[in-house]
Formats: C-alpha cells, structure tokens, sequence
C-alpha cells in the first residue's frame, strides 16, 4: 500500500496489468499450408464451374506477404486444432453449462487474477469490474458480472464495447468513476477471442487476429501500491467509418439473404484504414500531449494498439519526431497478432517493468467505429 499517499482528491492511477495468453499459437507457416489446402479443395470441388466462367478460383495465401504487409509472424488461439483444418476452418469450443465458467470469463478471471496479485489487492476492496471488448459471448448476463461473481467482488459491473479501442475507452471510464469518487478500485477486462469473429477462410483477413485476455486495475493513488502509474490525462474519440465492420446481430437473422454470408464475420477495406486512421490518430496524440504540457518527443515509450507494423512505425515518427527503435515503440504483434483492444495493454504489461519513476509514456488504441483512445501514464515511486 503507498502510506505516502495524501487523502483527498481521488486522482486515478494505473496500479497493475494481468496478462491471459492461449497455449495454442499458429505460425504463419501453419497457416498458409492450410489456407492453401483449402483452396485447392474449393477449385478442385469447383473446377466445372471455375471453368464455365460461372465461379472464381481462389488465391493462395502467402507467409511473405503477410509477413511484409502486417507484421505478423504467429498468433495465439484458444483452441488450434480446427482453425487449421481445411475441412473446419471455424473456432471449436466444447459447449459449456450454464452452470460452468464462460469461455470468455475464463480467460478474463485469469488476466485479472495477475493483475490483483502484482497490486496486492483484495477482491474485496475492489468496486467495480468493466469487461471492455470487441465481442461479447452473449448479451446477458453480462461477461463483466460473471467475472466479478468468479473473482468474488462485491460491486458492480457490466460490458462495454468500442472494439479495438474498448480498453482504453475502459480505463478512462474507470479513471472517471474514480475521479467522481463513486469508486476506489476498478478492474478493465478485456477478453479477446477474435478467433469467433475471424473469416479463417478469406484471404486479405485470415492472418490478421489472435486470442488472449487482458487485465487493467484503474484505482485511486489514496489505496495504490508504491509502485504504480499516474494517469496524467485521457482523450476518447470516435469518427463512423464503414471500413471496419462486423454485421452480426440479432435483428440480421431474419434476413435470409444475408445468414451466413460474410460480413456476420470481420471485414474490413484494409488500406482505406492505414490511410485514415494514421494521421488522426498521430495528429490526436500531439494535440493531446499539447494539451497536458507534454512534450511529444520526450516520450520514454509508445505502447501502441497492435494492428500494423507499418502503422505503428507511422504514428510513431510522427509522435516522436524521428523513426522509433523497438524499445521506443515495442511490438508484440508478430507473436500475438492482432489482438483487437488487448494489443496496446499487452505492449504495456509485457515492457514497462525497467522504467523508471518520471518516465512517461503512452498507451493508445485505434480501430474499428472508428475508434481512438490514448491514456498518457508516469510512473511513480
Ligand atoms: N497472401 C498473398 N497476397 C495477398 C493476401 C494474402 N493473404 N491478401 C491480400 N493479398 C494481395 C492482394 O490481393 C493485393 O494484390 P493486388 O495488388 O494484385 O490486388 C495485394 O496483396 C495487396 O493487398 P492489400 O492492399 O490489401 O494489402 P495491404 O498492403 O494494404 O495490407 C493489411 C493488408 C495488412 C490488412 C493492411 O492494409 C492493414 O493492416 N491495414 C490496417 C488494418 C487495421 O488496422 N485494421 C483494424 C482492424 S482491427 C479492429 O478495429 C478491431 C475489430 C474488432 C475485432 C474483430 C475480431 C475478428
């Protein structure tokens, strides 16, 4: 517990991260090879009608191009096995009883089992539990009161979706409610098995995602271990843009001419959104950082959303004022992948450890809605 800590206003701090990763990881390798075996079945199945011109082969994948076009070299999955079936290429799961653990719950009490242990914090000092995600399990009961009902937290909690901006939308949710003095202590999950919302079976999209569950415990600096982060600012923004979209929902259905085509699934024009959302999200990033007198190219590290190599290389320079090295702008898509709202908390829990008190740094997020987040932190102690 930090006994230097004045009461007082409730100033919202960062006190520490959990981390779930999925044993299951699927090189590139692996997945082309079966990408590709998949193709060659469909224009084999097809080969009539490939050849009256009526239906168009498919394409193989290639290990280069995503390896130059992405960043990504391996993801991890909760489940391999039938993702890299060319016969299945769809997420298996044994169905659960209402009366077991969710999936998704599982992985969230696991990342916010670490995240209360490195805090040392009692569950039963904790208010709230937010489960910020790009995909809910179901709709009800929320994941968030199954969480907090497997962590034994008397409170409150419910879920909330920005897709791969929900953790950063999260934190700042709970910097608020701490800033409000309506809590004390807030965990942000944010379980991500994009693996259910991935079209293992399109070309441009396959490689893109990962699985894996974070945690965040938001809490006031009063109650906060020595060792924590000073949240010095947070900025949300959101701009409608059809390039990122999933269309499944209860009201599609009815309609049967669109059950179970693709867009139930993630899609997305890829390029429009490397164009678009690297320089709002860059030009975002300096605004902000003007407005709480920082200074951009002082910034000890960037952890930014893990979607691109590319992009991140982009809105770093910016940011930076120069092309950043890999302890400036860490990466962990190439073994993780795209892990939607996870991506930018799992660059901070895995590389803040050798920082030291006064550096500060960035956590941001940008993505589908669009969506855009970023929580500028400093460590204390
Ligand atoms: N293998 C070989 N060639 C390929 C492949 C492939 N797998 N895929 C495409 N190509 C070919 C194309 O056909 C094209 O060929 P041609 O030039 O002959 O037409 C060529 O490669 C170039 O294709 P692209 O222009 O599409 O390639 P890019 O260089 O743009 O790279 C990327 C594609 C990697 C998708 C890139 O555009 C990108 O990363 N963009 C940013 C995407 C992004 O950030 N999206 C955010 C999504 S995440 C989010 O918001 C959360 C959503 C919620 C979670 C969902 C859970 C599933």
């Amino acid at each position: 517990m930090n006994t230097h800590a004045k009461s007082g206003t409730p100033r919202p701090v960062i006190s520490a991260t959990g981390l779930f990763t999925p044993e299951d990881s699927i090189s590139n390798e692996e997945l082309v090879e079966s990408f590709n075996a998949f193709v060659d079945r469909h224009n084999a199945a097809h080969a009539e009608a490939i050849e009256a011109g009526e239906v168009e082969p498919l394409t193989h994948s290639s290990v280069e191009f995503i390896e130059k076009a992405s960043g990504i070299k391996a993801r991890h999955v909760m489940n391999k096995a039938p993702l890299i079936d060319p016969a299945i290429m769809e997420p298996r799961h044994e169905p659960r009883g209402n009366d077991q653990l969710s999936l998704m719950a599982e992985i969230g009490v696991a990342a916010a089992r670490e995240a209360l242990a490195k805090a040392g914090r009692d569950v039963k000092d904790v208010d709230a539990v937010l489960c910020a995600a790009s995909n809910m399990q179901r709709p009800y009961p929320a994941m968030a009161i199954e969480i907090q009902q497997a962590l034994g937290i008397d409170g409150f909690g419910f879920d909330m979706n920005v897709a791969c901006s929900s953790a950063t939308f999260g934190i700042q949710t709970a910097a608020d409610y701490v800033r409000a003095g309506n809590a004390k202590s807030v965990l942000v999950v944010s379980p991500e098995i994009t693996s259910g919302h991935l079209n293992w079976r399109d070309r441009d999209s396959h490689f893109i995602f990962g699985d894996v569950a974070t945690a965040v415990l938001v809490e006031d600096a009063e109650i906060a271990p020595d060792v924590h982060w000073d949240i010095l600012g947070t900025k949300l923004k959101t701009v409608f843009s059809n390039n990122i979209r999933n269309n499944f929902g209860f009201l599609n259905r009815s309609d049967p001419e669109s059950m179970g085509t693709d867009d139930k699934l993630f899609v997305q024009e890829g390029r429009k959104v490397f164009k678009e959302v690297v320089p709002m999200v860059a030009e975002m990033i300096v605004n902000e950082a003007e407005r709480l007198a920082i200074d951009p190219a002082g910034l000890r590290r960037l952890w930014l959303h893990q979607a691109n190599a590319g992009m991140n290389r982009l809105i770093a320079q910016r940011v930076l004022g120069h092309e950043a090295n890999e302890d400036e702008s860490p990466t962990v898509l190439d073994t993780y992948g795209n892990t939607s709202s996870a991506g930018s908390i799992i660059a901070f829990h895995l590389n803040n450890e050798d920082m030291v008190a006064g550096d500060t740094g960035l956590i941001c997020s940008f993505g589908a809605g669009y969506s855009a987040g970023t929580v500028f932190v400093r460590k204390a102690a």
